[in-house]
């Protein structure tokens, strides 16, 4: 395969060639795209094209999910609980201007435009797996840069021992908020040493281009090793604080979801066992693959649970 067609000449494009691009390939004897396989409208990379380098590190290698699945099969209650309701729904949501609150334990808080947040920060792509709770799977190209480094700019006290993250909660853009499902806003939270973990993204783009508004715009957390509920989207306020925060998921049904969340195949939701999954648009609906603990990136932060009992901190 010498040439793509899509997306941005910034990017090591083979890496995240989507599948369907692949299968025209093949099946076309060269990328003769377009021809042998038109992409739909729908899986083609819209929005503002971001520069930034590769962390070819810290990427899976497997096969990118394509823009229309990863962009049209979403979780953002705000939006409704159907998977279809935030790509249909989320063009509501302003995502400029937007100002991020700094709050808690920290030497430097107060309101600050996302421009300011964003300063000096390098973006990268990372592609990562995305394991839902409701035992499905992707692998995402995102856009980002660690968490980390947003928080050593505001200067957490020795008090800070949590992070929380806040979701905007405006009716007037979200029709989701109008039903109880959840207790809105939307809030989640990391202990500090799983924040500071380099694997840990604040996602600002995927496919090369700025967050759609579905996946989180403008600024969304990514923790790949934990269920997909912990990537908090659309993030306006972050706090540091001395009590591990309650998050909404917990609230709504502790006994189903932990702060924790740690994707763990031995662990089965009360409901539903969690040791398979289906990766969205692989293979027939039926077909599963094993669930990896720790989401397959157990070598890396395996070591921050030491001595924890995983089934009950789950
Ligand atoms: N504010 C907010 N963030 C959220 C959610 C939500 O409903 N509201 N859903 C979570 C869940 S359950 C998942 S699986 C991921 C889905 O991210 P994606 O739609 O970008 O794939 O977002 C998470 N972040
Ligand atoms: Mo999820």
């Amino acid at each position: 395969m010498s040439k793509s067609p899509l997306p941005s000449e910034l990017t090591p494009e083979s890496t995240w060639l989507s599948r369907r691009q692949l299968l025209a390939g093949i099946a076309g004897g060269g990328l003769t795209l377009g021809a042998s396989w038109p992409a739909s409208a729908a899986d083609q990379p819209t929005g503002k094209r971001l520069t930034f380098g590769a962390a070819p590190r810290y990427s899976t290698t497997e096969q990118a999910n394509t823009w229309e699945e990863v962009t049209t099969y979403n979780n953002f209650y705000e939006f409704g609980t159907d998977k279809a309701d935030p790509a249909r729904r989320a063009g509501s949501l302003r995502v400029s201007p937007w100002e991020v609150r700094i709050g808690g334990e920290a030497e430097v808080t107060g309101n600050f435009a996302l421009e300011d947040v964003l300063k000096g920060q390098a973006l990268e792509e990372r592609i990562y797996r995305l394991r839902c709770v409701e035992a499905w799977s992707m692998v995402i190209p995102w856009v980002g840069f660690p968490l980390a480094s947003l928080i050593k700019r505001f200067k957490p006290t020795s008090r800070a021992k949590y992070v929380r993250f806040t979701t905007l909660a405006d009716p007037a853009q979200m029709p989701g908020l109008r039903s109880p499902v959840l207790d809105w806003p939307y809030v989640e939270g990391l202990r500090m040493d799983e924040a500071m973990h380099p694997l840990t993204l604040m996602a600002v783009g995927l496919y090369g281009r700025a967050l759609p508004n579905q996946n989180g715009a403008p600024l969304r957390l990514v923790v790949p090793w934990k269920y997909g509920f912990k990537s908090i989207k659309s993030i306006v306020a972050i706090d540091f604080t001395e009590r591990r925060p309650k998050t909404s998921w917990e609230l709504a049904a502790p006994r189903e979801y932990g702060f924790f969340a740690n994707v763990n195949p031995d662990v089965d939701h009360p409901r539903w066992s969690q040791a398979r999954e289906r990766r969205i648009g692989a293979g027939s609906f039926w077909s599963r693959q094993a669930t990896l603990p720790f989401n397959g990136y157990a070598n890396e932060v395996a070591g921050l649970y030491r001595g924890m009992d995983l089934k009950r901190y789950f």
